[in-house]
């Protein structure tokens, strides 16, 4: 038995030492495979290294074992050092290997054997991304043969720090443009909202200390092969003058002194006068002239319009941008909505309006929108064939430049070679490469805090906690899962040294995910109490429960000096933190039925839940065309008591177990009264949601008083004409009766 064990062994080990092991990301156009040719300890010599891209050089002499850098090498010493031909398209050492070279912009052509290695490059880009995929492919024990062919689908791919909140840290960005260098996105857009000088006082230079960082960040961009595109946003009070004009250009040439060659104009989240499209079209032609064609190596600029999606389109703004700007400059584009995924048609109904493929600007993962929640979900829904319809492609990611990277990771693959790229398949292989030391732990946390919930923007991202339905048909599936959550914190907390940069981000998110599995083992434990009818256990529980709620309830991410304010971590929001709740409430409703011990611990409810009258001045609120199917209309005050259909004036007040706030519907038919007083009971158009349409219910002295809350509003419930209207101060107004 022991010895068929080890015979099994030794046929893995060479197994794995003759497949490949390593995949190279993001995926190239063509690669193929072969034997194992030598390990990574080999020791090489570069051929081509004096005309070569001087990173792609310093990459290899960082990494490998390189003993000599120029044709000769002291044999003697080395007898086994193999050459690393190294060069762009016209360079001697590469020459013999021009016509592998694909012919577009940034590719190459990387060729692993035994003897040697070859690295060509169509142009410096394309040197240093060869270099960087041997990187990966020498990052095993164990080195195949390898031979590629490789160029990117987009030709401008990479981050817009466009979000509002904390600007990302130099450090911060500094890592960033390590990892874009690593994963070959080439594009980097600095336009992080509350950033003074970019936004608010555009006018104004940075600051000597300030502008020495930026210089240090643009050079670390460019040693990565990242264009830095510094955009100005000067929408918010620019006056359509010359002297305003010149204000922008001036700026932009202090910039350009720091060593950045390509620029942006934005124009979002304005309205008025700076939402001119005439007046734009007419800056960035301005400064085309006189800032962009003065420099012999400024790109053309690009613009970010007001008009940025679809959904905002009005008038004549696009066309006017599509024949007045100079068709050079490139114009960003969210998509159908704010927050949009991007397909073929879309790419198709924009290019037409502008007049030249536009440029994407995608909102995810950012989530200055919906702070409280990590977007770490797969990266899916943009259409895999719109590479050659748009003229960029870059992600606004989130203020946690680490975090936002299980999603760039995935944009970078997307962007380099879209025809094929699998959201699953690209989300697995950045997990492992962002938290090698406790891949299982991270994948869990990923998997419960996916999507965003409800928000205006409508996005919303599937396959949240997508094993807990399954796992929560059982008692025994649920502790479970509740028991994972905590060992996959603790993981996480425990590997802090590994990944400081990441844990501290996400410290909050993994903390309050702990929370959340330690509140469910309580939850599990109370549900057992119950079944032994064991009262003392049951009310100890519940208050252990309580205890870590208001832990969980005090985590704040990060403190805010930017726009957006306090972000509260919520972890799996939308499946088991509103299920918990719901539980939970659950769990007391049937304690209470049976038993009195300890129910002093039980929230206070403002009313029991129950059927009521409800009156202002003696007048009944009355569902008077009762029909569940109705849609839009309101129930009225009458009188008289309905003694034919009495249900009609009989209203369930029920405490919702989500917001502790109550849900008011009609005896009669079920519907229930909507944040403007109306019934809009409609499975499809506006199905009962807790955060709109549960209310606050205050007594004094007999009278109530009833208030929207969440999203909602804060607007009391009055009568007006015969009907209730929320947009009152009326307090306690209300008479509510219970039905006897
Ligand atoms: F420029 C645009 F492409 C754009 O997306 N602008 C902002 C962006 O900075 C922000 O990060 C993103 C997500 O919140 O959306 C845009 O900001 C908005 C969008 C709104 F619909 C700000 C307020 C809104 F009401």
């Amino acid at each position: 038995m022991k010895k068929l064990f080890t015979t099994l062994l030794s046929c893995l080990a060479v197994f794995s030492a003759s497949s490949q092991t390593v995949t190279v990301s993001p995926l190239p156009q063509k690669i193929t495979w072969g034997e194992q040719v030598f390990t990574n300890a080999q020791a090489f010599y570069v051929v081509g290294a004096d005309k070569a891209d001087k990173d792609a050089v310093e990459l290899l002499s960082n990494k490998l074992n390189i003993v000599g850098t120029h044709t000769k090498v002291d044999a003697k010493k080395f007898p086994n050092a193999k050459p690393i031909i190294i060069g762009e398209v016209g360079d001697k050492a590469v020459s013999k290997y021009k016509k592998l070279v694909p012919t577009n912009v940034e590719g190459y052509y990387l060729n692993v054997t035994a003897d040697q290695v070859i690295i060509a490059g169509r142009d410096n880009s394309g040197t240093y991304y060869g270099t960087q995929s041997l990187m990966q492919i020498m990052s095993q024990p164990n080195v195949m043969q390898c031979e590629i062919t490789d160029y990117p689908s987009v030709t401008d791919r990479g981050v817009i720090e466009g979000f509002y909140g904390n600007p990302w840290s130099h450090k911060d960005r500094l890592r960033q443009f390590d990892f874009y260098g690593q994963y070959k996105m080439n594009t980097y857009v600095f336009g992080p909202k509350d950033d003074p000088y970019h936004r608010a006082r555009w006018r104004e230079p940075y600051p000597a200390d300030e502008a020495a960082k930026l210089k240090e960040l643009v050079d670390a961009a460019h040693k990565n092969k990242v264009k830095f595109v510094w955009a100005i946003h000067p929408a918010g009070d620019i006056k359509w003058c010359l002297e305003d004009s010149i204000n922008v250009a001036n700026k932009l040439e202090l910039m350009y002194d720091l060593g950045i060659r390509s620029f942006a104009v934005f124009f979002d989240d304005v309205w008025g006068e700076g939402a001119r499209g005439d007046k734009q079209a007419g800056l960035l032609n301005y400064l085309t002239d006189n800032f962009v064609r003065k420099h012999k190596d400024v790109e053309p600029l690009i613009m970010c319009p007001s008009q940025y999606n679809k959904g905002w389109t009005s008038g004549d703004y696009l066309n006017t941008l599509g024949t007045k700007m100079y068709p050079e400059v490139r114009i960003m584009w969210t998509g159908n909505s704010v927050v949009d995924m991007i397909e073929e048609n879309d790419m198709q109904w924009i290019n037409e309006q502008i007049k030249r493929k536009g440029y994407i600007w995608l909102n995810y993962p950012v989530n200055d929108y919906c702070q409280s929640r990590m977007l770490m979900g797969k990266t899916y829904g943009n259409g895999l064939n719109i590479n050659d319809m748009v003229s960029g492609f870059c992600s606004n990611p989130m203020e946690y430049a680490e975090a936002s990277k299980v999603s760039l990771y995935s944009i970078a693959d997307y962007t380099w070679n879209m025809p094929a790229y699998n959201d699953v398949k690209s989300w697995e292989r950045a997990l492992e490469a962002l938290m090698p030391t406790c891949k299982l732990a991270f994948r869990i946390f990923c998997e419960n805090n996916i999507d965003l919930g409800p928000t205006g923007h409508g996005l919303r991202r599937e396959g949240e906690s997508p094993s807990f339905a399954k796992a929560s048909e059982s008692l025994m599936g649920t502790s479970m899962y509740f028991q994972q959550l905590v060992w996959a914190a603790d993981n996480l907390l425990a590997d802090e040294v590994n990944h400081p940069e990441m844990l501290g981000e996400i410290k909050p998110w993994v903390e309050s995910m702990r929370y959340l599995g330690l509140r469910g083992q309580q939850y599990i434990n109370m549900i057992a109490a119950l079944a032994k009818k064991d009262t003392v256990a049951f009310i100890g529980h519940y208050r252990a429960q309580l205890q870590l709620e208001q832990k969980q309830k005090a985590i704040i991410s990060r403190n805010y000096e930017g726009s957006i304010v306090k972000a509260k971590p919520v972890v799996s929001g939308d499946v088991v933190t509103p299920w918990l709740n719901e539980k939970l409430a659950e769990a007391v409703k049937s304690y209470k039925k049976s038993y009195s011990y300890g129910t002093e611990f039980f929230p206070v409810q403002a009313i029991e839940d129950g059927e009521y009258f409800i009156k202002v001045n003696g007048a009944y609120l009355t569902n008077a065309q009762a029909g569940a199917d109705r849609v839009g209309d309101y129930p009225v005050f009458q009188e008289e008591r309905d003694v034919i259909n009495p249900q009609r004036q009989q209203w369930v007040i029920e405490q919702n177990a989500k917001t502790g706030r109550y849900k008011i519907y009609n005896k009669q038919d079920g519907r229930y009264i909507n944040e403007t007083g109306a019934f809009w009971f409609h499975k499809e158009r506006n199905p009962f949601d807790a955060a709109w349409h549960t209310y606050l219910l205050v007594k004094q002295e007999g009278k109530w008083s009833i208030q929207n809350a969440g999203s909602g509003g804060k607007g009391y419930w009055q009568r007006e004409g015969n009907r209730i209207s929320s947009n009152g101060s009326g307090q306690f107004i209300f008479e509510i009766e219970k039905v006897k």
